[in-house]
């Protein structure tokens, strides 16, 4: 009788693909000398929640689940009924799960204190970003980010657990319900990306060690707002078109920002006179997609600096976001600090032409 080793056909990768989700959990548990599984039990019930609401995003068109749901949230935004659906979805697998002490989510004026005297750790969430593309059936997207609290565990949740700069996240993520549903996170230890077997119910890791160009040629800006930019802004996508560059925008974060992180390029949503401080929120947009971008070797700025290093103020502030490719980010902060005229005056200056 011959018995001969398995020769796995996998050559060079870090990780085979096509481990699970839960197992790469696992064996990356390592990275966290001292961890007793709570974080890693934590993305579990995040990977649980995603696959939940994947499920309902799929059935929006047949089962009245999709359009409005007849209220707006503190954003002013009219909700949609996959956002408030999806908000339940992932506060109640984090609730369920233990790990949790507190959440911040879009969908929720105040903090959330789930009166958990042993969770360790804060969730900051847009539970369904881009909900509006729902009824054209365009890609949406869960975004999340995860903080270790500050105050002792079992003491009452204080600003200082909430408040953190994204420096201070210890994971982030997103999810894309886009053509396949893609989970992709990280932990500090490099990106990965997982794609969703929906006939076996399983996360596969299919996008192992992600690393983004530091160049490319796409430029993500909603164009119809070009006459309140800011000088170098107007400057720098001028650059981008004369470089014969493409423009992809469809007005969902999520899936902008994974096609750019992939492919290489750069999404702008900058300071405009309707959103003086841009219109995407810090706490669960900026800081996991900023986490994110860096931890894969691209950048995100405000304009000026890094939005990880920003000490939020408030809750639901909002940031300008300049995200992708580190080389067009660099260029493009470049061209907004040539033009050194103050932000309300670049402004008016851009308007009068
Ligand atoms: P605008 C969706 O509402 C969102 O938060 C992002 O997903 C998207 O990139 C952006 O806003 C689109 O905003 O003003 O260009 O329609």
């Amino acid at each position: 009788m011959q018995i001969l080793p398995y020769q796995p056909d996998q050559s060079g990768m870090a990780y085979p693909v096509g481990t699970t989700l839960d197992r790469f959990i696992k064996l990356k548990q390592s990275d966290f000398p001292f961890a007793s599984g709570e974080l890693s039990q934590l993305l579990r019930d995040i990977a649980l929640a995603a696959k939940i609401v994947n499920r309902e995003t799929n059935r929006a068109g047949l089962a009245n689940i999709g359009g409005a749901f007849g209220q707006t949230n503190i954003q002013g935004e009219e909700q949609q009924k996959l956002d408030v659906i999806a908000n339940i979805r992932f506060i109640r697998a984090l609730s369920k799960g233990g790990e949790v002490c507190a959440i911040v989510s879009e969908e929720e004026d105040a903090v959330i204190d789930l009166q958990n005297s042993s969770g360790k750790y804060v969730v900051a969430i847009d539970p369904l970003d881009g909900s509006s593309n729902i009824d054209v059936n365009i890609s949406i997207g869960t975004i999340f980010s995860i903080y270790r609290r500050k105050t002792p565990i079992g003491s009452p949740i204080q600003e200082e657990d909430i408040m953190q700069p994204g420096s201070e996240q210890v994971a982030a993520g997103y999810v894309l319900y886009g053509s396949s549903t893609m989970l992709v996170y990280t932990t500090g230890f490099g990106v990965n990306g997982f794609t969703y077997e929906t006939s076996l119910g399983e996360f596969f890791l299919s996008h192992p060690n992600i690393k983004a160009p530091k160049v490319g040629k796409i430029y993500s800006i909603n164009e119809g707002s070009e006459p309140e930019w800011q000088i170098g802004i107007k400057d720098y996508i001028l650059q981008c078109k004369q470089n014969g560059y493409s423009s992809r925008y469809i007005g969902s974060l999520v899936a902008d920002f994974h096609r750019n992180l992939l492919k290489g390029g750069i999404y702008i949503y900058p300071a405009t006179l309707k959103n003086q401080s841009g219109k995407l929120r810090l706490l669960y947009e900026a800081n996991a997609l900023a986490f994110i971008a860096e931890q894969a070797g691209a950048l995100a700025i405000d304009g000026e600096k890094r939005i990880l290093e920003i000490i939020p103020k408030s809750l639901h502030q909002r940031t300008p976001l300049l995200i992708g490719s580190s080389e067009m980010v660099l260029e493009a902060q470049s061209m907004l600090q040539k033009s050194k005229l103050p932000l309300s005056q670049q402004m008016s200056e851009s308007l009068e032409g």
